[in-house]
């Protein structure tokens, strides 16, 4: 591990582990006593990363080296860092008298606290992954500006499970991936470049993230074998890695494996011979990878096989897994991305939507204690507006997780910019009346709402192998955002960005500023060129990128528009449609059932309606359509500007990468105007108020 300061390579690669070194006045006295960092009770490998890191941060930040130093070596009259755990040093016991239980700081939270006596700063935890977690609050408060004099606080994360998922292939190749190439795997083989997997592992850390599923849900047939003594050496290297950053590492499986590739004529769940293999894989897996974290499954959805072929269903093909693995501590996470994609478009009665939702809640209690559903955000598929899925706390003796989707599959696929946190916040903050008011998204994913046993984030990440990890630069905002939000979703989308623009940027008030609103207005941006008013889709068949009306209108996915001369939308009402409003606790089932009550930004989602119907905005739905598109537009014309603004403020290989790309969006989204607006005049034959040019 390099501990030393070294020359800041202006590419985004730091990401927000950059830091900038301290300019005279900005705290570099206060910071400049410090003689090294002590590390107290332990030799945990995760503690020992704590204090490097800290080392590596605090002397990027001062330009000479702070060294993690044994007590002996220590220069008694310099205060230094200490990192210890409770209950097993007596420095750190001098500094938290109140212990463990009087900080309840759970399995993963620290404590920080300046002892003004010594100089010191401690850092106490109840375990190695909060010293890390610890080490990197410090070096988040010096480099968003923070004194450091006075601190005292206890912190835990309110979710216990915060995971990423990669959708990479081991041809290299990533599933909706826009950053590159995974950097996990290459030319069928685990990559040898392991530097890249640390560094990776060290931005998760950073946010608290503490699980990774490393391979696509989506398994294929080299990937089958990722569970055998083929592929498990190279698992458990990459796990060790991870191990080192306090991140659990799990592995998406093929459900079809014990026919694929284990000689069995079934998968059948409840064939005892499929579930001896299952354990037999077990075995195997938890001998190269003791903590193994568990399997990640994406059954009988989007032709990927599952119990449904021998006539089970998901708790029997699930439950089959848990048991496997539950010896060993380990987890089964179950997608819920379930539906019919072989549906006939002229068929009004299948609403995608209320798939998940009617395939799971029947299941409710047959769940093992270690299954976990994990649920998409939306009942669709990650669109820029989408309601919340009522599959969300509809089960209340399951466990369950949300799943976000940090990659911009359906967002401008990172050549827009589009800060997701805010889409996140507003899922999160949702309130689903399941248990009476206040039954929020975030505490059924906290797991207080229920009590369920497991619960958590999981979201898709946005990274692959250029430079910049994420193709856009400020897609990064995305991904530390989704880590911090998963500790704390408590924490406001300014507050998220603010710390990130100061991590990447430095602490230039203007900058800040500049990049705060580009960031905060991005999503309103993206969402008013694109779909309207909540229908979703539109895009480029297969790839997703760019506007296509009617690209997915006659197809079989069952994500319609059901647009006409007259009108557009899905009634998905209980009185005239498909009944999918009737998944929801009230008040929201009648929110979303009136026209007079529906928000605006979800109408065409829950409602068809003529092109000359009123929106709660005062304007007409084809009106509304003309007026988002040609101010998109501007809007995003001028983040041009807004950007251009700080060219002599911003290094110029950075400034330069986010430039060419704001240029490639207000170009892209005029197309997204044109289509649009063009698709729909012709369809309703109604002109713009203004008068504006359509084609
Ligand atoms: C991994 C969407 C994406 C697919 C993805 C699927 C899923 O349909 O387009 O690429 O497959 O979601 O979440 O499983």
């Amino acid at each position: 591990m390099n501990q030393q300061p070294t020359a800041l390579a202006e590419n985004g690669y730091d990401a927000w582990l950059r830091y900038h070194s301290l300019e005279p006045g900005e705290r570099r006295d206060e910071l400049n006593r410090f003689g090294g960092i002590l590390v107290e009770g332990t030799d945990e490998p995760a503690a020992l990363t704590a204090a490097h890191e800290l080392s590596r941060g605090v002397s990027a930040m001062l330009g000479r080296e702070v060294a993690v130093v044994s007590e002996r070596r220590r220069t008694e009259d310099a205060p230094c860092f200490v990192l210890g755990l409770l209950g097993r040093s007596p420095i750190i016991d001098g500094v938290f008298p109140e212990g463990e239980s009087g900080l309840s700081l759970g399995r993963e939270g620290y404590a920080l606290r300046h002892e003004p006596d010594s100089g010191r700063i401690a850092i106490g935890a109840g375990s190695a992954a909060g010293l890390l977690y610890g080490a990197f609050d410090v070096l988040r408060r010096i480099g968003t500006g923070h004194s450091l004099q006075g601190l005292n606080v206890a912190e835990r994360p309110v979710n216990e499970l915060r995971m990423l998922n990669q959708w990479d292939n081991i041809d290299g190749s990533i599933e909706r991936g826009y950053a590159g190439s995974s950097i996990f795997y290459e030319n069928n083989r685990f990559t040898q470049n392991l530097e890249r997997i640390r560094d990776y592992a060290r931005l998760l850390a950073s946010t608290g993230i503490n699980a990774i599923s490393i391979n696509n849900v989506n398994v294929h047939q080299i990937e089958t074998k990722l569970i055998t003594e083929t592929f498990l050496p190279d698992v458990a290297k990459v796990a060790e890695i991870f191990r080192m950053y306090g991140v659990k590492l799990f592995l998406s499986i093929n459900y079809a494996a014990p026919l694929e590739i284990g000689g069995l004529s079934t998968a059948d769940p409840l064939a005892p011979e499929v579930a001896t293999w299952w354990r037999e894989r077990a075995v195997e897996i938890y001998r190269a990878i003791p903590d193994f974290g568990g399997f990640l499954v994406k059954a009988d959805s989007e032709n990927r096989p599952g119990p449904f072929t021998y006539g089970r269903d998901h708790a029997d093909g699930a439950n089959m897994l848990a048991e496997a693995l539950e010896p060993y501590g380990g987890l089964v996470i179950w997608r819920c991305f379930v539906y019919n994609c072989k549906q006939d478009w002229r068929d009004r009665k299948t609403d995608r939507a209320r798939a998940a939702y009617d395939h799971f809640v029947p299941l409710d209690g047959r769940f093992k204690a270690n299954v976990i559903l994990q649920v998409k955000n939306g009942p669709i598929d990650f669109q820029v507006r989408e309601p919340v899925s009522p599959l969300l706390g509809a089960m209340p003796s399951t466990n369950q997780m949300i799943e976000f989707q940090v990659t911009q599959e359906y967002t401008g696929q990172q050549h827009h910019v589009c800060y997701l946190v805010p889409q996140w916040k507003e899922v999160l903050d949702f309130d689903t009346h399941l248990k009476g008011e206040g039954s929020t998204v975030k505490r059924i994913v906290d797991g207080t709402l229920h009590g369920s046993r497991y619960s958590g984030f999981a979201a898709v990440s946005n990274i692959g192998s250029d430079v910049n990890w994420t193709g856009h630069l400020l897609a990064q905002a995305n991904l530390y955002g989704y880590g911090r939000l998963a500790w704390n979703p408590e924490l406001s989308a300014e507050a998220i960005a603010d710390e990130w623009i100061r991590l990447v940027f430095g602490r230039d008030d203007r900058v800040i500023q500049v990049i705060r609103g580009i960031l905060k207005d991005s999503w309103s941006i993206y969402e008013s060129y694109t779909a309207p008013l909540g229908i979703g889709f539109m895009v480029n068949p297969n790839h997703h990128y760019g506007p296509n009306v009617d690209g997915y209108e006659y197809s079989m996915w069952g994500t319609y528009h059901f647009a006409d001369c007259h009108g557009i939308g899905v009634d998905r009402t209980k009185v005239t449609g498909t009944g999918y409003t009737s998944q929801y606790a009230e008040p929201n089932q009648s929110r979303y059932e009136s026209l007079e009550t529906c928000p605006d930004e979800l109408l065409l989602f829950f409602h068809h309606v003529p092109y000359t119907h009123v929106l709660q905005s005062g304007k007409t739905v084809i009106q509304h359509i003309y007026d988002t598109h040609f101010e998109g537009v501007e809007r995003a014309e001028q983040l041009v500007e807004r950007w251009a603004g700080l060219s002599s403020m911003i290094a110029e290989p950075l400034h330069r990468q986010v430039a060419e790309r704001l240029v490639e969006q207000a170009e892209h989204a005029k197309e997204w105007r044109d289509q649009i607006n063009t698709y729909f005049y012709r369809k309703s034959g109604i002109p713009d108020q203004q008068g504006r040019r359509i084609y």
